[in-house]
Parts: C-alpha cells; structure tokens; sequence
C-alpha cells in the first residue's frame, strides 16, 4: 500500500459508478487483506450491529431491529478491519525509532504501525517510548494529578467510549473537582445542542428509523452519506422506491446522494440499476443553508397568502403554529422583507431551484429534515440551524409520524457520551442525583469546551490534559500556534489503540495507555462483559466483543478510569470502581440511578433488538424550552461570515472535509474512490472559472494562505489544483490535513465549533519546478 502523499503521482478521474455496489465489495476486500485479517475479518463482520453482537465503531447511525443479513457498510468494515489488523506497535517498533523521527510521518503512516501493545512512557533522555507498568503508570499520574490544580487539567473524549466508560470518567472528573471535560462534540454538532433546545426543547434530533416508513419528503443538508454513514442509504433508498422526494443541499455532488447499488441486493449487483438517491439537488454555495431555508419560506408564506386569498387549503400549518408555537410573526415578517436577490446572493442557486425545493416539500403530509457538518461548522450554524427548524416548524413537521429533525451525529456513541453527563456545562448534570449518591460536592463552575481549552494551552494555563481516545492535536485548528504549546504542557495522558499524531506532539511527561477495542472480548473477574451506546437517534444498544484482544497487556477502558480513579481519589470510597469493573452491569445500575427517565431498567432492556429509545419531549409535542412552546427563530442577517467575509477578490471560501478512506484523522488509504482522487489528499479541489481567474491549470501546485487579520500566517504548501464541480468562489480539501489554515478563533457563534467548512484562503502559485534531465 502507498502510504508516501506525492500528489505529482496522483490520478483522477470521474468515478462513474454509484455508491455501494461491487466497488464497495472490492475496496472491502482489500482492506482485510492490507490489515492481514480476511478469514477472521469475514467472520467478525456478520455479527457487526446485530442483536448480541457489537456495535460498528465507526458512524452512529441507527442499528435496525430487523437487520440485514451484511447490516455493516463499507466504511464501517475498514473501521472494523483497522481495529483487529494483525499489524503491532510493539516496544521494539518504538525502541527502533525516535519520537523526533516519528513526528515526520504522516497520519497514514502513524497509525499504519498497527495496534499499541503496552503501556509506554516518553523518556526525554532517549527521546524514546519506553515500556513501563501498568502500576507504575497510574502511581505516577495520579500522583502528579493530585499536585496540580484541578482547574488546569483537562479531561478530553472522543465519542467512541460506551456509556459504561464515559460515565466513570466524567464521574472521576468532578470528584477530582473540575468540569473540564470537552468532547469531539465540541467540533461536530455542538451546534446542534445550542439551537435545538432553544427551539424545539430538546438537544438532540427528534427522527427514529421507523418514521422513514412513513416520510413524505426528505431535506437533506451538507453530509457526505456514502462515505460518512453510508448504512443510511438503505432506508434512503427504501423511501425513494415509495416515491418519497429527497431534496439534497450541498456544494458537492456527493455520489453516494445520487446513486446508490444496495450491495446486499443480488439483482442489483448483477444488473446496472440502481436507485436514484436525491430527486433534486440544490448545489448551493458554501454557507448558503440559512439563506435557502429563507427561500422556501418565502415561497411558502407566499403561496400561503394567495391560497387563503382564494379560499383554498392552507400551506402553513396554522393549528400546530397557534397552539404550539411562538415567534412566528417576527420570523414571517423578516422572510416577507428579505429580498429574492439577497436570498439568491448567498444561496447561490437561482430562485426557481428553491422554489421547487419548497413546493416539494409542500405538497408532503410530513417531512424529515436530516443535516451534517455542512451545516454545524460555520461561524454561523446555530442560525443556521435555527432556520431549518423554522421551516419544519411552519407545517408542524416536528412530534408525528414520519416528520422531524435528524442531525447525523459522528462518532459511535458521541451522543451517548453527552446522555451520560460528559459535558463542560454543569447546567446539563444532574448534581444532586451526584451528591445524593456519591456523597460529595460536584463543581458549579462551568468548564472548558475544545476551542476554550486550545486557548488556555496555547497560553501556557493548562498543566494536564488527558484523552479519552481521539486525536486531539490533529483535530482541533491552527497547528502552527498549538503544537508549540501543546509541547509545552507538563503532563499529557492518552488511552490510545493506535499511534497517532497526538502521541508524537506530546507533554513534557507523556503516558500511553494502550486499550482494548469494542470488537474486543472483554474479560473481567465477572466474567465476559459488554457495553452500551447510544445511536443517531437515541436508541441505546448493548454491544459485546467478539475478538480475541490485540495484545495480553491491554486493559478495557473501564478498568483504566478505575485504576486511575482509585489512585486519584482516595477519600471518596464510596465508588466501588473495583466492583464496577468486575461486573460492568453494576455501572448500569449506577448510570440508571442517576438517570431513572433515561436509563430504567437498563440491564434489562439493552439487548433490545433496535435498541431501546430514549424519551424525547418534542417528538410528544412538549416544549421544554423557557416558554413552553416550540420557537421560530428570527434571523439576524445571512452572511455566513460576518467579520470574515470571503466575497473579496482573490478570496476563496475552503471546506475541510473527510474523504471515502478515513475515519476523522485515521487515513486508511490516499484515495478518495467517490470523487475520483486517487494516491494523494495533498490538494484542492476547484471550479473551473476560479482556476482560470487565478491563472491556474489543473496539476498546478499552489500554497493556500488564510485570510485573517490577526497578523498570524497560517499556510500550507504544496497542494495541487483539479478543477472540480463545484459553485464559483468555494474549494474543498481534506481534514485534517488542512487543519492549520483554520484559525483558533474563527468558530460558530453561541458553540464554540470549528468553522471547518468556511475558511477564506488565497492561493499562492508556486514557481514551476525546473525539470532535470
Ligand atoms: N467513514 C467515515 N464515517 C464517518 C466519519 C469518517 O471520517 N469516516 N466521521 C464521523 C464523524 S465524527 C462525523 S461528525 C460524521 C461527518 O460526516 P459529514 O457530516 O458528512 O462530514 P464531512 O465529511 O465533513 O462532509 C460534509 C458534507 O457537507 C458538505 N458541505 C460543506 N459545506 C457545506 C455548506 O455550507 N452547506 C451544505 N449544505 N453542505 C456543505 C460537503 O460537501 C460534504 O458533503 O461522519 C462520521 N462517520
Ligand atoms: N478541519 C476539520 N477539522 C475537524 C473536522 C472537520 O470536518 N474538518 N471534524 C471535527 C469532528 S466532527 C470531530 S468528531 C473531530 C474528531 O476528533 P477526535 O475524535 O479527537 O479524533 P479521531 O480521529 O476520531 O481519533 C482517532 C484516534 O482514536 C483512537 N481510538 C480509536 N479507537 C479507540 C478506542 O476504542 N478507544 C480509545 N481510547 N481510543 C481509540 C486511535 O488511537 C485513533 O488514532 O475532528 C474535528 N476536526
Ligand atoms: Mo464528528
């Protein structure tokens, strides 16, 4: 496999086929032979997401009651086949290589060297990792924790632990005294947690799997389907053959939002058919979301007007807006005044597009409204998100069949983590169910979120900073201020599977704690144990390994909190975070105990095939917002950056966004099978006309350059133009490769996230190299 990015020897092409198909048979093939783990491979992949089986830890979305026979995705087989590879990060791999050397390998090359075996230390006098015991390890860092001032030390997680871990953790967390427990939520679809409890009560999405059945009409905003949760294709498609509408808003077009070959369907696979996934596509410009849900309002509030006019049926759903709703004047009175020129202008489609998108959906009964990071990581998401609600609300499509809203949350239990009270804000956790079971005071102070804890490293606060998983370095923006800093801290601590860039940038004192993997067989003084997660639509399923672990030396992740909870936190007895690890059950009963609404009878139910669901206010219609009642959200303008505005001559607005071969900063390969780049991720995609204004040809090679006025140069060389469909004045790259050019400071108003998806860039043409003979 080429693991090396020279983009000079890079291919494109235009992949013709769809989504699915046989080329996801192919690609799978070759993963399990690149990780050395076919037969095993094949067998592990057919209890992947089923009832007694484990959860994929790859996307989060829905696992079915009724699965397939193959209910695992392409993507999610990689992930599976990169945690049981037969590849090794032994002690002697890093006896043979300094941690200097390592820092110059890339993220592929990283994490390629296959599973950590053994606890390890950096000694800064070899400038090695050494092994060191599991003992020594916990002795030592909670030790040097117990010295520092819990304010300064960050806990950080990922959205991959289950609920069992992430509830020890946060527990351990503010027993030591600090609620500085960020998430990857924190870059993802924090967003979504500010917006939706101010309009519709609750923080997460409100859509469950059955409602597709019932859908008249699907909106689907910025997520990458086929490459990012590629099993949603299936109930996709299954609305599609009902003839339900599925209107897609996006830059790209996404293959997997076109067309889409079920792999599981024999007389698809042998036949050139396949379904249509979107019936409109609406290409809009990069940030234009806001501005084209104040499109289709518009539309229907006009439409509406002349209906009632003439005396016909209603488009607005005025019994569900009396009843239930508030704000809808001020929001209608904004959309009448809100010119179609302006609404075009930061669309970026013509306005016939949004009307027909908005006469589509409504003409449906019900509509579900499902988005991604296209939508979150924007200065301005939280409005954003604000307007899509609106346009649900006006024909009542939240709390009945088959309508909703459906944010597509990332990693596997991500959610769940957020359910079980791994959040910075102390507002979000139950204190007194805490202090009544724990007997202690949890802390009122509001902690720090990812962006806030970047700025407190980068201004040397911070004394600790410990990962549960993830790849924090690597995913947060600005490298060229972070990593500096980050060096800086005296202590970091990262429960790891693989090796990975936060590993080689590390603290002054540095831990790596190797841990098994939910694939895992997880044995305990109990006997074989399982955990749980909560999916994209707050279904929460049991998931048990299957595999025998990577390495004898691993631990589960309860039993690394545990270990280090004991040690760090000797006065507070009253956890039996011995007994808890023994019998994982034990933590359910705690976690009902302090979530009864949410998690009762949890032992009893987690095996409930589809999961069991949790209470979700507004899909009841009950409103637990301030006012009690759903709320229309007026808009405050539609520039997607205000302070940054990428309409300048010269200025490009740049996407930063996963391709078809990785998961978040885990490179499988260099390819990006579904838009045709193959053997490099150094590059940019780009319209045609803007190539042609820059006095560039594709193959050229530039260095991007952000545009900010804080004096900071952010840049990356030698990426390579392709022209590309795509609107005038956008680009798209790859994350996290690109991740420098972000500045800390350029993230969502009201969530903190990174505004991944809008960074205004100049291209800087690089001189052509001479060719030697
Ligand atoms: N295989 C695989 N699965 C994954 C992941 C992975 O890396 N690999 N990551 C997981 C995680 S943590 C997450 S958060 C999700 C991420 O899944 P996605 O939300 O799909 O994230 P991205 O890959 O960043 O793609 C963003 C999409 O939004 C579009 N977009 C960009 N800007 C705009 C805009 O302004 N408006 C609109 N309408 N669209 C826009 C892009 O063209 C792209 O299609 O996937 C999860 N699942
Ligand atoms: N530019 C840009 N930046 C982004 C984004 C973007 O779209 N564009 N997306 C953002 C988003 S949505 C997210 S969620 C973040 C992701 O940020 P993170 O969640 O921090 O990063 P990941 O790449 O998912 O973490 C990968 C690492 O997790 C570890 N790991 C894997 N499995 C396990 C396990 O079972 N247990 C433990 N303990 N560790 C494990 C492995 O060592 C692996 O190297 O990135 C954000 N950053
Ligand atoms: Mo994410």
């Amino acid at each position: 496999m080429k693991t090396k990015d020279t983009p000079e020897e890079a291919r494109f092409d235009e992949y013709n086929n769809a989504a699915g198909g046989w080329g996801s048979v192919k690609a799978l093939g070759s993963i399990l032979q690149q990780e050395h783990v076919i037969a095993s491979g094949t067998r592990v992949l057919m209890k992947q997401n089923k009832p007694e089986g484990f959860a994929c830890v790859s996307c989060s979305w829905a696992k079915p009651a009724d699965p397939h026979l193959f209910e695992f995705c392409e993507n999610g087989a990689k992930a599976t086949a990169w945690e049981i590879t037969g590849k090794r990060a032994t002690p002697e791999l890093f006896a043979r290589h300094t941690v200097t050397e390592m820092e110059r390998w890339n993220d592929l090359e990283l994490e390629s060297t296959g599973r950590v075996t053994e606890p390890m230390k950096y000694d800064p006098a070899s400038d090695r990792y050494l092994p060191v015991s599991w003992d020594e390890a916990f002795d030592d860092i909670a030790a040097r924790l117990r010295a520092m001032d819990p304010k300064k030390v960050v806990f950080y997680a990922s959205g991959r632990a289950s609920l069992e871990t992430s509830y020890m953790y946060q527990l351990m967390a503010r027993m030591y005294g600090t609620n500085n427990l960020p998430d990857s939520s924190n870059m993802c679809h924090e967003s979504t947690s500010v917006a939706l409890p101010q309009t519709i009560g609750v923080p997460v999405g409100t859509v469950r799997l059955e409602d597709f059945k019932h859908t008249g009409c699907i909106l689907f905003f910025g997520h990458n389907t086929g490459t990012n949760a590629p099993r949603m294709l299936h109930p996709l498609e299954e609305a599609r053959k009902r003839g339900v509408p599925v209107i897609t808003f996006n830059p790209l077009r996404e293959r997997g939002l076109q067309r889409f070959v079920n792999p599981q369907s024999p007389t698809e696979m042998i036949t050139p058919a396949h379904t249509e996934i979107s019936s409109q596509y609406v290409q809009i410009r990069i940030g234009g979301d806001a501005a084209a849900a104040v499109g289709m309002a518009k539309r229907i509030l006009e439409r509406d007007d002349l209906a009632q006019a003439e005396g016909r049926p209603r488009l607005l759903d005025q019994a569900f807006i009396d009843a239930h709703t508030s704000g809808m004047e001020a929001f209608a009175e904004v959309v009448r005044k809100t010119s179609w020129s302006e609404i075009e202008r930061h669309a970026g489609v013509a306005r016939t597009e949004l009307e027909q998108a908005a006469d589509t959906y409504a003409a449906a009964d019900s509509a579900m409204l499902m988005y991604g990071m296209g939508v979150t990581q924007h200065r301005e998401a939280v409005r954003t998100i604000h307007m899509l609600t609106n346009l649900l609300l006006l024909r009542g499509n939240i709390g009945k069949p088959g309508a909703g809203i459906c944010p597509i949350r990332g990693h596997s239990n991500v959610q769940g983590q957020r359910t079980v009270g791994i959040t910075e804000n102390p507002e979000m956790v139950p204190n007194d169910k805490l202090r009544a079971l724990y007997h202690f005071e949890p802390p009122m102070e509001k902690g720090l979120n990812t962006v806030e804890a970047c700025e407190k490293i980068r201004d040397g606060e911070l004394s600790a900073f410990f990962m549960l998983g993830g790849n924090f370095v690597r995913a947060i923006p600005d490298q060229g201020v972070m990593e500096p800093a980050w060096r800086k801290l005296p202590l970091t601590v990262q429960v790891v599977t693989h090796l990975n860039r936060s590993c080689v940038i590390h603290g002054k004192t540095a831990y790596l704690l190797p841990c098994l993997g939910r694939i895992e067989v997880d044995q305990q003084g109990g006997g074989e144990q399982s955990v749980s997660v909560e999916d994209s639509t707050g279904c929460m399923h049991g998931s048990r390994g299957r595999v025998k672990p990577a390495s004898p030396h691993l631990l589960s992740e309860p039993a690394i909190v545990a270990a280090l909870a004991k040690r760090l936190l000797p006065a507070h007895t009253q956890v039996d975070w011995d007994g808890w690890v023994a019998d994982y059950g034990r933590i359910r009963d705690a976690i009902e105990a302090t979530y009864p609404d949410i998690f009762h009878d949890f032992n009893a139910r987690m095996w409930t095939p589809g999961g069991f669901a949790r209470p979700l206010a507004a899909r009841e219609r009950q409103w637990k917002t301030p006012n009690g009642k759903a709320n229309f959200m007026v808009p405050d303008g539609f520039e997607p950056d205000p302070d940054m505005p990428a309409d300048a001559p010269g200025v490009l607005r740049l996407m930063t966004t996963r391709g078809d071969s990785q998961f978040n900063t885990t490179v499988y390969s260099l390819d990006d099978r579904f838009r045709g780049v193959w053997g490099t991720r150094r590059i940019l995609l780009m319209n045609r006309q803007d190539l042609r204004q820059q006095g560039l040809v594709p193959g050229d090679f530039v260095a991007a350059e952000t545009v900010s006025s804080d004096g900071v140069e952010r840049r990356v060389d030698h990426l390579r133009v392709e022209a590309f469909d795509i609107p005038a004045g956008c680009v798209m790259g790859y994350y996290p490769e690109l991740n420098r050019l972000i500045p800390l400071f350029h993230h969502a108003r009201g969530s903190k996230v990174p505004a991944a998806k809008s960074i205004p860039i100049r291209l800087i043409p690089e001189p052509a190299q001479p060719v030697l003979a």
